[in-house]
C-alpha cells in the first residue's frame, strides 16, 4: 500500500474524524504512463514550433497552459502555493479536496504521500509545497523571482523554510489540536520560541529578504491566519514578544495575493473549534 509511512505530519491526520478505508493505488502504472503520454504530446507540440520562436518565447511557453491546484482551504501548505500563484499572476483552477475522502486524482497524482497541495501544470503533478514554490519560481520568473538570486541568500531562505515546516508547524499543531493541557503548554512555548527566532531573522526589515517581498514571505505567509488561531487557543499575544513578525504578517495580509488566498482568521478559528468538537477533543 502506498503512502502509509508518511502520514504523521498533517493538519487533520492527528485525529481522524471519519475513518475511511484507504484505497489501494492499483494504477500507479497508469499514473506513470499518463506522464509519459503527456511528455510525448508536449514534444510533439514543440517540434511543430519553429526553433526561433521556441527560443525567444521559451520562458513564456513554460509557464503557460493549464494549472490545477488540489488543495484544502485551511492548509498553511496550500495557502503558500495560492499566494505564490497570485503573486506571479498565474490563473489556476482551485479544487477543494475532502481530506477524509480524497479524490482519485489526488491519490493518483501524489501516490507517495497522498497529501495536498498538488499542483498540476499541463497534466504534470508537482508535490510538496516548498518544492511547488520553487517550480513556480523556475517556470514563471515574472514579475520577479521569489528566491534570492545569490547562492548564500538561497541557502539561507531554504534553511528557514525547513525550520518553519519542521519546528513552527509541528508546534502549532500542538496548540490547535492539543489533547491535554500539558501538550497545549508545550506547544505554546515552542511556538513562541520559533517565532522569536524568526523575529531575529526578520529584524527591522519589511520582508524576510529585505525590501522586496520574496520566497520566505510566501513560505511563512501560509501561517498568517494561523497566528490568530495560535493566539486564540494558546491565549498568547504574539505581538508582545514578536512585534516585527506581527507587523510583517499585517503588512503581508494587506497584499491582494494574501487576501485572495488565505482563509480569514475568524473562519479559521471557527474551523478549528468545530473540528475539535467533531473529533471529541472538547
Ligand atoms: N510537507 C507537505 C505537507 C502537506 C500536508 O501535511 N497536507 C495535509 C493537509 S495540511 C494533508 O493533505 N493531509 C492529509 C492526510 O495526511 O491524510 C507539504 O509541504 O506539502
Amino acid at each position: 500500500m502506498w503512502g502509509r509511512a508518511n502520514r504523521s505530519v498533517c493538519l487533520l491526520g492527528q485525529f481522524k474524524l471519519i475513518q475511511t478505508m484507504k484505497q489501494e493505488i492499483p494504477d500507479r502504472h497508469r499514473f506513470l504512463n499518463h506522464q509519459t503520454v503527456l511528455t510525448h504530446l508536449q514534444i510533439h507540440t514543440y517540434i511543430h514550433v519553429p526553433m526561433k520562436q521556441l527560443v525567444s518565447s521559451s520562458m513564456t511557453t513554460m509557464s503557460e497552459g493549464e494549472w490545477i491546484l488540489l488543495d484544502f482551504m485551511p492548509s498553511m501548505f496550500g495557502s503558500r502555493v495560492r499566494i505564490a500563484l497570485e503573486e506571479k499572476g498565474i490563473n489556476y483552477e482551485y479544487r477543494e479536496e475532502d481530506l477524509p475522502q480524497k479524490s482519485a486524482l489526488l491519490l493518483r497524482t501524489n501516490p507517495v504521500h497522498e497529501k495536498i497541495p498538488v499542483l498540476i501544470h499541463n497534466g504534470q503533478p508537482i508535490c510538496e509545497s516548498l518544492n511547488i514554490l520553487e517550480y513556480i519560481d523556475d517556470v514563471h520568473s515574472t514579475p520577479h523571482p521569489l528566491l534570492p538570486s545569490d547562492a548564500y541568500g538561497k541557502a539561507r531562505a531554504r534553511f528557514w523554510a525547513d525550520f518553519i515546516d519542521k519546528k513552527l508547524q509541528v508546534s502549532g499543531m500542538k496548540v490547535a489540536w492539543y489533547k491535554s493541557k500539558q501538550e497545549l503548554e508545550e506547544g505554546k512555548k515552542e511556538v513562541m520560541d520559533c517565532l522569536e527566532l524568526l523575529e531575529e531573522e526578520l529584524g527591522q526589515q519589511p520582508y524576510f529578504g529585505g525590501e522586496a517581498f520574496g520566497y520566505l514571505d510566501v513560505v511563512l505567509g501560509g501561517f498568517c491566519s494561523w497566528f490568530y488561531a495560535y493566539e486564540a487557543f494558546g491565549n498568547i499575544s504574539i505581538g508582545k514578544n514578536c512585534p516585527n513578525v506581527m507587523a510583517w504578517a499585517k503588512r503581508c495580509m494587506d497584499r491582494p495575493s494574501f487576501s485572495k488566498s488565505l482563509m480569514e482568521p475568524e473562519k479559521l478559528i471557527d474551523f478549528v473549534v468545530n473540528t475539535r468538537k467533531k473529533g471529541g477533543l472538547d
